[in-house]
């Protein structure tokens, strides 16, 4: 079950008035059992950290303003099949715009598994034509030091080889955290999107002309 929830102090809808077109940005949170894929979203939401979260699957919608423009964030927090470990569905990929890959620093088996739904992820996206997709790789649980087996080189090194971006935060303690990984993913979707209309103007261009030039031979 997906449980669906707003918050935000404005109402979807696809233009600003008088403004710029609205930005939407669906993102999906993924990662192994017990990483804090809640506490970050809902630390997010809400800017709060309220410890306990069940295992409720949610999407939530979320609007704020960010660089002038009103922003919808739709997010799918999800929760790990224990069943189809470290696989990403069809319709969560054709559905997310970016994606946030969440493990615990303490838990060496969630990196492993982030590392797993990264490849998965890429390899989808790469079989359906999309050349650069927004991943944030995110480090949880900073805050317990203590107990890390995943050292910061190893995600940063992760992140690195699969062009995605990397932070380590700790939910539990602050809002900032959470706060620059939402924001710097919602930079990577508005990127990947002007560069994907740039090929799409350009293959319209190579057409255009190669239908003139293809014509005048022809003729
Ligand atoms: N110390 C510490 N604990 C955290 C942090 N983030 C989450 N937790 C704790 O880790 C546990 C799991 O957090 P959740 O946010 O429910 O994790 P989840 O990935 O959503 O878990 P599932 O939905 O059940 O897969 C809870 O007891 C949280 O309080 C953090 O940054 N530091
Ligand atoms: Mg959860």
């Amino acid at each position: 079950m997906v449980v669906q929830l707003s918050t935000g102090s404005h109402q979807t809808s696809k233009m600003s008035e008088g403004g710029p077109p609205k930005v939407e940005a669906n993102i999906l949170v993924l990662g192994a059992e017990k990483v804090g894929k809640s506490a970050l979203t809902v630390r997010f939401l809400t800017r709060r950290f309220i410890g306990e979260y069940g295992n409720i699957e949610s999407v939530y919608t979320h609007s704020v303003t960010a660089g002038g423009r009103d922003v919808c964030f739709s997010i799918w927090d999800t929760v790990c099949s224990q069943v189809r470990e470290g696989w990403v569905s069809e319709k969560q990929l054709r559905w997310a715009n970016g994606f946030i890959l969440v493990y615990s620093i303490c838990d060496r088996a969630s990196f492993n598994l982030a590392r797993q739904q990264l490849q998965c992820i890429r390899q989808l996206k790469k079989r359906g034509g999309s050349e650069k997709v927004p991943v944030i790789l995110v480090g949880n649980k900073r805050d317990l030091q203590h107990r890390r087996t995943v050292s910061s080189e190893e995600g940063r090194l992760l992140a690195l080889s699969t062009d995605s971006g990397f932070f380590e935060i700790s939910a539990a303690e602050t809002y900032h955290g959470a706060l620059v990984v939402f924001h710097e993913l919602l930079d990577m979707v508005r990127d990947s999107r002007s560069s994907g209309k740039k090929a799409v103007g350009i293959r319209g261009i190579v057409r255009s002309m190669s239908a003139v030039f293809g014509r005048r031979r022809t003729e």
